[in-house]
This record gives C-alpha cells, structure tokens and sequence, in this order.
C-alpha cells in the first residue's frame, strides 16, 4: 500500500470528520485524493499535526466532532514524540492519530529515518495509548472502521511504501487562508 491508497481510504472514511494533515507530500497528495474544506494541511510545520489535533480535541469537546484525526509520517512522529505523551495523559477520546510509516522522510528524497530502528508502535504502547497496526489496504479499510467507534484515543500505525505520487503541486496556499477555511469549517453548525 503507497500513501495514496492509504489517504484515499482515511478519507472517505473520515469524510465528515476534522483532519490534520502534516505537512510535504502527504498533505499534497490529501489534497489531490480530494480538497474538502475539514482538512488543514499544516504546510513546513512537520511533526505538529499530533500536538494540533490534541488541542482541537480539547477544544471541540461537546461540540459534535465524533472524531478528530491527525495524519503523520513515521520521520515528523519522532521529530514530536511529546505529543504521545500528551495524547496518553490528557487521554481525548476523539483522537485518532494515524502514523505513515515508510521508514524514511520521503517528502524530501527518502533519507532514512529513526523508524528504521525504532519501532513507533511499541513507543505509542509503551506511552500507553491503544494501537491499532496494519500493513495492508483490507486491514486498513476494517481497522478505520473499528477507530471511528473507539472511545479513547488511538494510534493507528499503518507501514507504507517510501513512494510519493509523482508531479503533484505543491500546497502553495498561504497558510492563513488555509486555517480560515478550517476554522469556518469547524464553528459551522452540525
Ligand atoms: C522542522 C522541519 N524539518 C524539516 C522539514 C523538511 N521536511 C518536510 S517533509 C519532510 C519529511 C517528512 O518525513 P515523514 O514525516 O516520515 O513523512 P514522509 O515524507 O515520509 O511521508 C522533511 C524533512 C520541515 N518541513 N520542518
Ligand atoms: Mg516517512
């Protein structure tokens, strides 16, 4: 499974939820499956999609997200592994953080990443958060069912291939616009 096929199917399945997508080429290629307005790419600011979403959690408690999810890559979740802390100890039970883990930093010529050695699966356990692992599109497509129903929150860890999806643009938009488009998006009535 590539990040394309993984995104396609985080996508559908979280259609009508918040999704914080770190930044390179996982949040061009998100925004090429499909550009919907609850989606904030977080352009540059690699490994803060995790620390975003725990604070949207937090902030949209009661207010009829039935989940918020962060997307991050294997380098940008090592680059934070505070926010497993966070996530563990403030326990948000609408967060699902999902890490695409292709064991290098892709985005920028695939120079190999800490992943290679050091497991993040077992780190999320090890912080004490539920983990959910998978390496295949029919495990991915069941496992995001099983985490739109959890009521705590969950690391899902999904192994991936090192490619990127060639000659896509880069997400050029200023990112002020990008989080105004968001925010509206998140005080719309539901
Ligand atoms: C603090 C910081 N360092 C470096 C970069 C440059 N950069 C952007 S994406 C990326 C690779 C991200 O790797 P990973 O999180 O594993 O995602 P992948 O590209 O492999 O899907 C790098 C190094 C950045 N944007 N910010
Ligand atoms: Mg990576």
């Amino acid at each position: 499974m590539n990040r394309f096929e993984a995104l396609s199917l985080i996508a559908e399945q979280y259609r009508d939820c918040p999704i914080v997508a770190t930044c390179g080429a996982t949040s061009r290629e998100l925004k090429h499956v499909v550009d919907r307005d609850s989606h904030l790419y977080v352009v540059d600011s690699m490994g803060l999609s995790s620390s975003i979403a725990i604070g949207l959690c937090l902030g949209l408690q009661g207010q009829g997200a039935a989940k918020v999810v962060a997307i991050e890559g294997d380098g940008g979740m090592l680059m934070n592994p505070n926010a497993l802390s966070s996530a563990s100890f403030l326990r948000p039970a609408n967060l699902v953080l999902i890490v695409l883990d292709n064991g290098c930093f892709a985005s920028t010529g695939g120079q190999r990443a800490q992943t290679s050695r050091v497991p993040i699966a077992n780190v999320a356990a090890g912080f004490g958060l539920t983990v959910f692992s998978v390496d295949d599109l029919e495990d991915l497509r069941r496992t995001l069912q099983d985490t739109y129903q959890t009521q705590e929150p969950v690391l899902l860890h999904v192994k991936i291939t090192p490619d990127n999806v060639p000659g896509l643009p880069y997400v050029n938009d200023d990112p002020v616009v990008l989080a105004d488009r968001f925010k509206r998006f998140l005080t719309r009535e539901r």
